[in-house]
C-alpha cells in the first residue's frame, strides 16, 4: 500500500469514528473548536500532485449559468485581482493564521458567468481528479478568491499552483487545489472527501468534521 493510500485510509477511519471533535463551543473566537495554531504549512492531497505550466492552465465554467466560458491565465490576470489575508482551518486540526493571498475574488467571478437563478450548487474539479462541493453563497463571501499568490508568491506547485480555489470559512478540503473546472449545478451533488466520510458543510465554526453528524 501507497503512502497515498494510507493517508487516505488514516482519514476515512477518523471519518468513522468521528476522531477530533471536541465538542466544545469557542464562541466568538478566532481559533474555531478543537483546532491548534500552526506556523508552517502542511502539504495534504492524494498523493499526485499535476505540473501545470501557467500557459497550460485553463479554467472551465459551465453548467447553469448564462455565459459558460473557459479562461486563461493571460485572461485572469488581466481581472481585478485583489491582496486579502484570512486564516486556514484544516480539518486534521491545524489552523494557520494570516495568510496573505492574491487572487481574483470567486464573487467577480460569479458576476461574469451569470448563474442562472436555479444555481445552487458547484462542484470544483482539479487536475487530479479531486472534487469537492460548495453552495453557490461560498464563492459570494469576500474572502473566498480563486488564488494566485500565497505571502507575496506564486502560489507552488505542492499547494496547488499555479490556481487554487481558496474558501477560507470553511475546512480546507472544500478549497481545491490545481483547480480546473467549476460546475454550476441546481441539485447538491458529494465531492471526493465528502463522499469519503466527511461533512457537506465543513463549517469549522460549527465543528462540521464528519458526514455522521448530519442529522
Ligand atoms: N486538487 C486537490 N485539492 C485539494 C486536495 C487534493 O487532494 N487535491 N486536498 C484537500 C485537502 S484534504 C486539504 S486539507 C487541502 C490542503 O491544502 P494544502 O496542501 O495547500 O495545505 O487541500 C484540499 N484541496
Ligand atoms: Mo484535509
Amino acid at each position: 500500500m501507497t503512502n497515498k493510500d494510507k493517508l487516505i485510509r488514516t482519514k476515512r477511519a477518523w471519518a468513522e469514528k468521528g476522531q477530533h471533535l471536541s465538542g466544545q463551543e469557542t464562541g466568538q473566537e478566532r481559533l474555531p473548536p478543537g483546532q491548534r495554531l500552526v506556523t508552517t504549512w502542511p502539504v495534504l492531497d492524494l498523493g499526485v500532485q499535476p505540473d501545470i505550466t501557467t500557459q497550460a492552465w485553463q479554467l472551465q465554467i459551465e453548467g447553469a449559468i448564462k455565459k459558460p466560458q473557459t479562461l486563461d491565465w493571460q485572461q485572469l490576470q488581466d481581472m481585478p485581482l485583489v491582496d486579502s489575508v484570512s486564516d486556514m482551518h484544516c480539518v486534521t486540526t491545524w489552523s494557520r493564521y494570516d495568510n496573505h493571498w492574491r487572487g481574483l475574488p470567486t464573487r467577480v467571478l460569479l458576476d461574469r458567468v451569470e448563474p442562472k437563478t436555479e444555481a445552487r450548487f458547484v462542484m470544483a474539479e482539479s487536475f487530479d481528479s479531486y472534487t469537492t462541493n460548495l453552495p453557490i453563497e461560498a464563492l459570494q463571501a469576500e474572502d473566498s478568491l480563486l488564488a494566485v499568490q500565497w505571502e507575496g508568491k506564486s502560489l507552488t506547485r505542492e499547494h496547488g499552483g499555479p490556481v487554487r480555489l481558496l474558501v477560507p470559512h470553511l475546512y480546507l478540503w472544500k478549497s481545491a487545489k490545481w483547480l480546473r473546472k467549476l460546475v454550476f449545478m441546481t441539485e447538491d451533488q458529494r465531492g471526493f472527501w465528502e463522499k469519503n466520510g466527511y461533512h457537506n458543510h465543513a463549517d469549522p465554526w460549527k465543528e462540521e468534521r464528519y458526514a455522521q453528524q448530519e442529522s
